[in-house]
């Protein structure tokens, strides 16, 4: 008389059951990879929108220099340590933050202008460049009425996040 299962007949099954629950779980991780990529994605965004927002409330020129070189003038930077904060776009041309060093002050994760930690942070890379551009946009070594504003955040597990906008005088 048979057995209702045999040996081999229980190990098969053992074996897709084992191979059914890894998938299972495996597909799980996925998701929960998907997961936080997705909303690593979108602190970055906000991280680059928040340092755009805050550069374009900036005045268009120093309010106390009549300079156009772009950059931070003497005594300044984002954030007042070493004697005036920014006050105008070009003060973050070339501007850069990370975990570790904002300001040249060395930090576990970054701040807001406001001196806030931003939440989650510590794993995203923010850079500014500027450009004098002609009304059409484009890059030009001339003085003109506009400055372009690139702001790039880069992380680990982020595709980089590129903004752009431009101040008019
Ligand atoms: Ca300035
Ligand atoms: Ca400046």
């Amino acid at each position: 008389m048979n057995k209702a299962f045999t040996f081999i007949e229980v190990t098969i099954s053992l074996v897709i059951l084992a191979a059914v629950i890894v998938g299972f779980f495996q597909s799980f991780d996925i998701a929960i990879n998907a997961n936080y990529r997705a909303s690593q994605q979108l602190i970055a965004t906000n991280v680059a929108r928040a340092l755009m927002a805050e550069i374009m409330a900036k005045d268009f020129t120093d309010p106390d220099e009549d300079t156009t070189v772009l950059g931070p003038e003497i005594n300044e930077d984002r954030l007042g340590i070493s004697g005036d904060p920014f006050d105008d776009v070009d003060d973050y041309h070339v501007y850069m933050d990370n975990p570790t060093n904002l300001e040249g002050v060395a930090l576990l994760g970054g701040v807001d202008a406001s001196l806030n930690p931003l939440p989650n942070y510590g794993n995203f890379y923010r850079e500014v460049t500027l450009n004098w551009v002609d009304s059409n946009m484009n890059p030009v070594a001339a003085i003109t009425d506009y400055k372009r504003i690139r702001v790039e955040v880069t992380g680990p597990s982020v595709k980089p996040v590129v903004l752009m906008e431009v101040k008019t005088r």
